[in-house]
This record gives structure tokens, C-alpha cells and sequence, in this order.
């Protein structure tokens, strides 16, 4: 069926086709057709940010959340340029997430309009797919093929541009059907020569990514391998895919893994690859399998195979399809004492860590979180050491409940959370930052104050670049430099944005504000002032320049 109506109408009906209920953006009067028109719907939300690396972070957690596409919109270059973290993000994360940007009236372009930048070579390269629509009567067609594009295959961002006048040029509209996600499953001979890998196998591991949750494979996983009694390990920041406290989790591979940990990858001999694109820090700087174990890779993007490792089996499929086909396997299980001994080297990997002596000891910190936390709150992160200890100490016992970008896009965690609560509004959602990446989004508390977005955002603060500090000690022990900070009151300035603020100097305050930032269900933030000496979960500024003393 035909329809008439202008450009922003059919991106506007497009996205109601998709099941689109929230955008995230900063306005501008590039794309304000678009704007009105989602005014004129009634039923899609419009979160306007404070920057649009914010919206761009949001869309993204958004789209991680609910594993629909993530929407945000931005002005030309410049709104653009202010969300390309977000559309990193969500390119190295997978995340399907599709990108509205206003451009220049196509009689000006290519003269260096005002704010003009040719968007799609501008995004080409961390984008999924990028186009500029430059005639109304395709609107649908382009609209519709980016949400496709960005939620199939290895889903991603797509970065659509729209020139003024293809907003407000009406056209005889006509829409196609929303498309469906393709599932591949594996054959009949890929099953059978993957039986056949894991029966002369002595110590299998499944190692699963984002793919697991993206394909909602989570029950799947968990049922082949207590079906198998293979033990799992988790890619980076993908804790989630499988119950930390279930006897076959045998950790997760980031930065700063305990050794034992690493050791289960070193010593396995066949490894089943499930839903992770096998990045650097996964690999650990592409090195975990020094034995050159048997490799099953299952992706559902035939790129992601052969990228990091050549597997010695690659299968192009959707991670649940895929662990469901593997339940027909007809494997004999004799893996029970390796499973066992991994998870006890899991269990005991960090006990010989030293109980801080000071006020605010964040393994406590973490210990609390998990006491006081309901299972299924969902937890996101920023980059920087501080997650150090909520990567290694606390326990994701339920699916959906971590976001973290795996690109280290420090000034995530707070944006993410607030993308995170709009998409699952019945759960608990807090954040962790530490205080540098928390500066760079903290503006988005205003956001979260202004619409009611209830999300508990935690802010470690040591007054540094404490990541960096830590490499910079390692490398150039004690030659400070770029990576001290001021000392900013985080609390008065939460309480200046309008959000319920605290700032707590040992483990108990921090329990007792927990414990009321979950019970009142208004946005909140807690200030932990953390000791600056304990650099990492295993390391403090003294022990590093010691340790530098005695290298040669
Ligand atoms: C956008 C961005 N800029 C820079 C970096 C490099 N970087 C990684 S961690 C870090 C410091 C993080 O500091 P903070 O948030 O205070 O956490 P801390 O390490 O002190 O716990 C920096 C600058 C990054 N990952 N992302
Ligand atoms: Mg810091």
C-alpha cells in the first residue's frame, strides 16, 4: 500500500514498523522535521541528552538490553563527531543500533556548508553500513534495510544521513516488511564433526561471548554444558553468559585475570568457541592458547572466523541454534575431574589477596553490592581499574545482567545505565565509574534526573587516571605525568544536577546508601573515596615502584 507523506513521517513509521519506543538526542535544527514527526506519533519517546556521546551510549545500551536496534539522532558533523564513540561502540560490541543525522540542504552540498561533512565516508569505517538518503520516495526502502542491516548478521550501528530537504519532500511512500533475523543453524556434518572433536578431547572448554547473549543462548549453554560437563569460561565482559556460582563457570578472560584462571585456556585441548569474536583482550594480546588446542569456532558472521585464530572447524551460525543443535550430540562425558579442578582453581584465584587496610576496601565494596543487590539487577561499567574488583569478586548468577563495552570507551557506565533502566524498567540498574571516566558523561545525570530514569550510579574516586597511572608506573615508575587529577566533590555536584547524592568513606556508609539508593527508586549517586595507593586489584603504587627497582 501507497502512502503520501514527507521524509521524516516515513523514517518516523519506519521505526513504529520496528517496534521503536525510545530515541536518544541531542536536538538540532538540522533534523527538527524529525523531530516534529515523532512529536506528531505520540508513541515513541524522545530522551533528549546533554551531549551526544551520551545518547550515542545510551542507544547502544539500549540496544544491548533489549537486542533490538538502539536509536539515536544528531545534528551534521558536529553531532555526529560527539556520538562517534557510541557507533564505536557499538561496532566492536555488536550491538544492533541505527543512527539518524541531520545533513546539509542537498542544493548546498559539497561547498562546505554549515556543519557539512560527507557522513557516511565520515562513519564508513566504524559503522556497519552508512548511507545519505537523497531522494524522499526512498526513505522506506533505506530506513527499512538499515534497521535490517543492523540487526542481522553480526549485528551493528548503521548511520543514516538526511538532508533537510528529503525531510520535508513528500513522496508516495511504500513500505516493505520488517525483517525478520536470520538464524542459521548448523548441518547435520558440522554437528557430527564437532562430536567427533569433542570425543578425543581430555580437557574441552566452551569459551562464550556476546553472541550467546545477543542469540538469547544463555538456557541453551547452560544445558550443554551440564549435558557435556565441559566447564565455561567467559569473554571479556560477557561475565553473564553463564552463573558464576554454578560448579561448571570457570572464569572470565579480561584484564587483569587471575593467572589460574588463564591457566584452564593454556591447558585445554579442544576449545568451543561460541558467539565471541576472540579480541585482544579475550586472547590476552592473542596468546591464551599456547598449546595450539583442537578449535571449534561458532559464529554467526563468517568474517569473525579466521580473524584472530584459524579454527580447525568453523561454523557459521546463531549461537542459540547452534547449542541447541549440540544437545543431539552423542558425546561421552569424562570430563568430570578436569571441570572440577578448574573451578577450584577459579574458586581459589584470588584468595591470596590482602584485605585492605583502609576505610573503603572495594572487594567489600563488591561483597556488599552482591549482598545487598537483588540476582537479577542489571550492572553496567565504565572503563578504568576500579572494575577491576567487580570483575573478579562479584558473581553474575543470572542471564542480562552485565553491559560493559568491550571497547573501554571510558564515560559509558553512567549513559549505559540509563539506556539499560529505560529498556528493562522493572529491574535495579547501577552503574560503576571510576572518577575520570564518570567526568566525561557526568552531565547526563540531569538526563536521568529530568525524565526519572531511577539508576544508581557509583563513582570510585581516587582522584586519577588510576588505569593509566598504573601503566605509567610500570613503564616510567615514578615520573608522574597527565594522570592526576583534581579533587572534585562528586556528590555536591550530583546534588547540583538535581540527583540524590552521597559521598561515603567506608564500607558500612556505603551499605547503609546502597541499601536507600535501591529503596527509593529516584536517580541516585554514591561517592566512594577509594585509597589512590591501591592501584589495581593486585598491585598499589609502592609495589609497582618496588618492584621497578628491582628489575634490571
Ligand atoms: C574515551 C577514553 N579515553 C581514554 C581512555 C584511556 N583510559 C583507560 S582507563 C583510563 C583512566 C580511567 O580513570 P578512572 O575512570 O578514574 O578509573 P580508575 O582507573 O582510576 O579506576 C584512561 C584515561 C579510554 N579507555 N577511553
Ligand atoms: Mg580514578
Amino acid at each position: 500500500m501507497k502512502k503520501v507523506m514527507n521524509g521524516a513521517q516515513a523514517v518516523v513509521e519506519c521505526m513504529k514498523r520496528e517496534g521503536v519506543e525510545h530515541v536518544f538526542c541531542v536536538p538540532g535544527e538540522s533534523y527538527l522535521p524529525l523531530m516534529d514527526s515523532i512529536y506528531e506519533s505520540g508513541d515513541i519517546q524522545l530522551i533528549s541528552t546533554r551531549h551526544e556521546g551520551g545518547a550515542s551510549f545510551m542507544a547502544e545500551a539500549y540496544g544491548k538490553a533489549t537486542r533490538k536496534p538502539g536509536v539515536a539522532m544528531a545534528t551534521r558533523a558536529v553531532g555526529g563527531a560527539n556520538l562517534a564513540i557510541g557507533i564505536h561502540t557499538a561496532y566492536q560490541d555488536s550491538t544492533p543500533m541505527v543512527v539518524f543525522l541531520g545533513q546539509v540542504h542537498s542544493k548546498f552540498r559539497g561547498r562546505e556548508g554549515f556543519q557539512e561533512v560527507e557522513l557516511d565516508r565520515f562513519f564508513g569505517h566504524i559503522a556497519k553500513w552508512t548511507v545519505e538518503i537523497k531522494d524522499a520516495e526512498r526513505m522506506p526502502e533505506l530506513v527499512q534495510r538499515a534497521f535490517r542491516i543492523a540487526k542481522s548478521g553480526r549485528p551493528g550501528p548503521v548511520v543514516v544521513a538526511l538532508p533537510e530537504d528529503v525531510l520535508v519532500a513528500e513522496a508516495e511512500m511504500s513500505f516493505g516488511p520488517v525483517a525478520p533475523v536470520p538464524k542459521p543453524r548448523p548441518g547435520a556434518s558440522e554437528v557430527a564433526a564437532i562430536e567427533q572433536l569433542l570425543a578425543n578431547a581430555k580437557r574441552p572448554l566452551i569459551l562464550g561471548g556476546g553472541g550467546v547473549i545477543a542469540a538469547d543462548g544463555e538456557q541453551a549453554l547452560l544445558k550443554l554444558a551440564e549435558a557435556l560437563n565441559i566447564p565455561v569460561m567467559a569473554a571479556f565482559r560477557r561475565h553473564d553468559i553463564f552463573p558464576n556460582n554454578h560448579r561448571l563457570y570457570v572464569g572470565h578472560s579480561g584484564l587483569g585475570t587471575f593467572s589460574p584462571i588463564l591457566d584452564t585456556l593454556g591447558q585445554a585441548d579442544v576449545v568451543l568457541v561460541v558467539g565471541t569474536r576472540l579480541s585482544e583482550v579475550t586472547t590476552q594480546d592473542y596468546g591464551i592458547f599456547p598449546q595450539n588446542p583442537k578449535l571449534i569456532h561458532i559464529d554467526i558472521d563468517a568474517a569473525t572466523l579466521g580473524k584472530s585464530y584459524s579454527p580447525d572447524l568453523g561454523v557459521v551460525a546463531d549461537a542459540r541454534e547452534a547449542l541447541e543443535a549440540l544437545l543431539d550430540m552423542n558425546v561421552t562425558c569424562m570430563w568430570e575431574e578436569w571441570a572440577k579442578e578448574r573451578r577450584e582453581a577459579y574458586e581459589l584465584a584470588g584468595e591470596g589477596i590482602a584485605k585492605e587496610e583502609y576505610a573503603v576496601d572495594n572487594r567489600e565494596i563488591i561483597r556488599i553490592m552482591q549482598e545487598v543487590l537483588s540476582e537479577d539487577t542489571m550492572i553496567t561499567n565504565d572503563a578504568g581499574n576500579f572494575a577491576g574488583w567487580l570483575h573478579s569478586f562479584y558473581s553474575f548468577n543470572r542471564p542480562k545482567t552485565y553491559i560493559g563495552p568491550t571497547s573501554g570507551a571510558m564515560g559509558y557506565g553512567l549513559p549505559a545505565a540509563i539506556g539499560a533502566k529505560v529498556a528493562s524498567p522493572g529491574k535495579t540498574v547501577v552503574s560503576l565509574s571510576g572518577d575520570g571516566g564518570f567526568m566525561m558523561t557526568v552531565q547526563e545525570l540531569e538526563t536521568a534526573a529530568r525524565y526519572n530514569i531511577p539508576v544508581i550510579a557509583l563513582v570510585f574516586n581516587n582522584s586519577m587516571y588510576g588505569t593509566i597511572r598504573m601503566h605509567q608506573e610500570i613503564h616510567y615508575p615514578e615520573r608522574v605525568i597527565g594522570t592526576d587529577l583534581g579533587s572534585v566533590n562528586f556528590a555536591e555536584l550530583g546534588t547540583a544536577l538535581g540527583v540524590q547524592s552521597v559521598r561515603v568513606e567506608t564500607n558500612e556508609d556505603f551499605k547503609e546508601a546502597l541499601a536507600r539508593a535501591v529503596a527509593s527508586n529516584a536517580p541516585a549517586l554514591i561517592e566512594i573515596m577509594t585509597n589512590p595507593e591501591r592501584i589495581s586489584v593486585q598491585s598499589t603504587i609502592s609495589s609497582i615502584r618496588e618492584k621497578a627497582k628491582h628489575r634490571v
